[in-house]
């Protein structure tokens, strides 16, 4: 054994227990202690069965992440583990509470009963990490639970309570005390001679043509993820071939996804989101309670149901009653929908209802600890809520923005103490989106920042923290994303190809069908805010400018018209002619763009603006910008980011790309001097990941 295993008796029953925090990960001298543990079981005539249990504050939650970039060959595996329990002549059964994900899932199936507490969840989330499940699990899941259900939960990587879980037939038994349980249990099958085995049973019965089109469901939904895919063809192993042929296959598509690119990308992500989450400052957090929010339209209701959802009292400001009740409607609807669709209970609906007040003075948020702004975007307006706020709220207040690119330390000038004042970006819906800004003004003091994290996570939120410019991390990173989108169109590429092109390359939704569900005319009208000084040199002419501005004349909403419209064919026409149209007007020739020089300039143009963020201390890391794009913005996770994208496709390509693009564009292109440094030092951006 090892020191991260112990072997504990009770009575004729050994526990053997896993001592590894903070999650007990399935690390080499895990997986060797247990071995060793199973041997001493096996061996000791003093013992009858066995219980596989965890100190700490879960059962195991799966391989130790950390070990996957570096293997050591000839170490343990977890399959090891697995067949030295499928070999023990001695019944051993797993005491499962907290999160029994992965690996350690896959070892309790290994064992000979399973009892869990009543708030315990299991799951495989190996897909969530570009991987499958490579104990076994894909081979005695389907066992256990049927071929359906072990589909669903493998591809989906979903957590599932401990009520779901023995109805499924993964858990035996639920019990409050887990551990007294399982011994027991484990007795009365020493007893009765009991030795069962998830490998020896058979798939119970199912529907081929079923399963066969929920496996096409996967593919289809996989957007260019693969891991989903292979691990849907692994459930189908279960289903054809002998469990040690299974294995084998299961444990060399283990591998072989464990070395690809997508799963260096969703580990780099994994890390990456518990990096940002991190407070970079020292001080505690001060308590929070009472909230408040000045504005009740989309984000501010939205903002409110987050608050509310995650236990905080709220007040909710509006500027008269009609405008209360409108926002109390929004808040209202939300609920309605989730208690429609089951995803919420009447009593916790009006629990949280219950929580959140109106009025239409900023008086009534005197006693806050945390307001929230969330008014028009408009800075006038905003300095003078800020001002209002600074009058009523206690000298203590955290008083926040939800602004999504003005200057936060303008808004700080208004307020008479302000290190209290900070932006909290939440993107809509708020009550649905991970991701918020954390934006860090100047004299931002480190008690409020470190409070913004902890209320971050609190309310299950994915925190970054940005500094200010105009549109932090996120929205200064789509601008330029947009922007070298609108040059492909004015290159020749027409907006539904631009957008195949992103969607070819995992991003969720291309830049025009955005623009088209956001409304043209928002679009627009922030594309013209933010319209670049272009080089005079250039050859650019705004045609996207005029196609928005032919779109927000005419009947419909926008460009988009091609993807929410009947007949697609008639409406690619449709924008063709209008590209055709204003091309010819400026005495454009346009030309094809392949969607390998769209993907690659795009991805340079973000690298390279990521670039400038980092050396303008906007971000902390690049890993962080990372998480802002996959949280906020749609870009694939299994791509890890632009950053970790850009380090995958070599930083001297992107290099050469961004000398391309700013020979042809000019002025707001150059290539970012830390993209420079990097090249010439031979260093990547994952380097700068501290
Ligand atoms: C797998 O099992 C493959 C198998 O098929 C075997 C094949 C051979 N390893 O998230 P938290 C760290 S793949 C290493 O903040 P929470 C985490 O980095 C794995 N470290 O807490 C953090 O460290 P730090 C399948 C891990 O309470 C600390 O623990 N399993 C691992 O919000 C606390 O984490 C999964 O994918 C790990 N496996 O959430 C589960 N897990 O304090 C991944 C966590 O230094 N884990 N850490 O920042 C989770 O989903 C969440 O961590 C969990 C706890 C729900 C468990």
């Amino acid at each position: 054994m090892t020191d991260l295993v112990r072997l504990e008796r009770h009575g004729d029953v050994g526990v053997i227990v896993i001592d590894h925090p903070p999650v007990n990960a399935l690390s080499i001298a895990v997986r060797e202690g247990v071995i060793a543990a199973v041997g001493l079981l096996a061996a000791d005539p003093g013992l009858v069965a066995g219980v596989l249990s965890c100190a700490g504050r879960t059962f195991v939650a799966g391989a130790d992440i950390r070990e996957f970039n570096a293997p050591r060959a000839g170490a343990a595996s977890t399959n090891d583990v697995c067949r030295a329990l499928d070999h023990c002549p001695k019944p051993v059964v797993a005491a499962l509470f907290g999160t029994t994900l992965g690996g350690g899932l896959e070892v309790a199936m290994a064992c000979h009963g399973r009892v869990i507490t009543p708030g315990g969840v299991v799951g495989l989330p190996e897909v969530k990490l570009g991987l499958l499940p490579g104990a076994g699990g894909t081979q005695r899941l389907p066992r256990l639970a049927g071929a359906a259900a072990a589909l669903e939960m493998i591809t989906s990587g979903r957590h599932v309570p401990a009520a779901e879980a023995l109805a499924l037939g993964v858990v035996d038994e639920i019990g409050t005390d887990v551990l007294a349980l399982a011994v027991e249990r484990a007795r009365a099958m020493a007893r009765s001679g009991a030795l069962p085995r998830a490998r020896d049973r058979a798939v119970p019965d199912f529907d081929r043509a079923a399963f066969e089109t929920a496996v096409q469901a996967v593919q289809r939904r996989a957007r260019g993820a693969q891991a989903p895919v292979v691990a849907a063809e692994a459930v189908g192993w279960a289903l054809d071939l002998a469990f040690d042929d299974a294995l084998a296959r299961e444990g060399a598509a283990f591998q072989s996804l464990r070395a690809g690119a997508q799963s260096r990308a969703l580990r780099h992500l994994f890390m990456a989101e518990r990096l940002a989450a991190k407070s970079p400052v020292a001080a505690e957090p001060w308590p929070v309670a009472q909230t408040g929010v000045v504005g009740g339209g989309t984000m501010g209701a939205g903002i409110a149901v987050a608050l509310a959802d995650a236990g905080f009292a709220v007040t909710l400001v509006e500027v008269s009653e009609p405008a209360v009740a409108a926002a109390r409607g929004r808040i209202e609807a939300v609920y309605t929908r989730q208690v429609a669709s089951g995803r919420l209970s009447g009593t916790e609906q009006q629990a949280r209802l219950a929580r959140i007040g109106y009025a239409t003075e900023l008086a009534a948020l005197a006693g806050a600890d945390l307001v929230i702004e969330a008014i028009i975007e408009d800075l006038a307006a905003k300095q003078d809520v800020f001002r209002a706020l600074s009058a009523v709220t206690r000298r203590d207040a955290i008083l926040a923005s939800n602004t999504s690119y003005l200057d936060i330390d303008v808004l700080a000038d208004a307020v008479d103490n302000p290190e209290r004042v900070l932006g909290l970006h939440f993107f809509s819906p708020a009550h649905v989106m991970r991701l918020l800004e954390i934006v860090r003004p100047r004299r931002v003091s480190d008690a409020v920042l470190a409070t913004a994290l902890a209320v971050g996570r609190r309310l299950r939120k994915q925190p970054v923290i940005a500094g200010v410019c105009d549109g932090f991390i996120g929205n200064r990173m789509l601008a330029k994303w947009r922007q070298i989108c609108d040059f492909a169109l004015e290159d020749g590429a027409l907006p539904h190809e631009v957008d195949a092109a992103l969607e070819g390359f995992g991003m969720a939704m291309g830049p025009y069908a955005v623009a088209d569900m956001a409304g043209l005319d928002i679009g627009w009208a922030m594309r013209k805010r933010r319209a670049p000084e272009r080089d005079p040199a250039s050859r650019y002419v705004p045609i996207a400018d005029w196609l928005c501005e032919a779109g927000r004349f005419g009947q419909k909403t926008g460009l988009g018209w091609y993807r929410h419209e009947g007949g697609k064919r008639e409406i690619d026409q449709a924008v063709t002619a209008l590209v055709e149209q204003a091309s010819a007007a400026r005495g454009i020739v346009r030309r094809a763009v392949p969607a390998a020089r769209i993907e690659a300039r795009v991805l340079a143009a973000m690298v390279n603006e990521g670039a400038k963020i980092l050396a303008e201390g906007v971000a902390l890391r690049p890993s962080d910008i990372d998480v802002v794009l996959v949280h906020g913005y749609g870009y694939p996770a299994w791509r890890g980011g632009p950053m970790q994208a850009g380090d995958e496709a070599g930083l001297a390509g992107i290099l050469a790309t961004m000398r391309e693009i700013h020979a042809e564009c000019g002025v707001g292109w150059e290539p970012a001097a830390l993209l420079e440094r990097m090249v010439a030092e031979g260093r990547d951006f994952a380097s700068l990941n501290v």
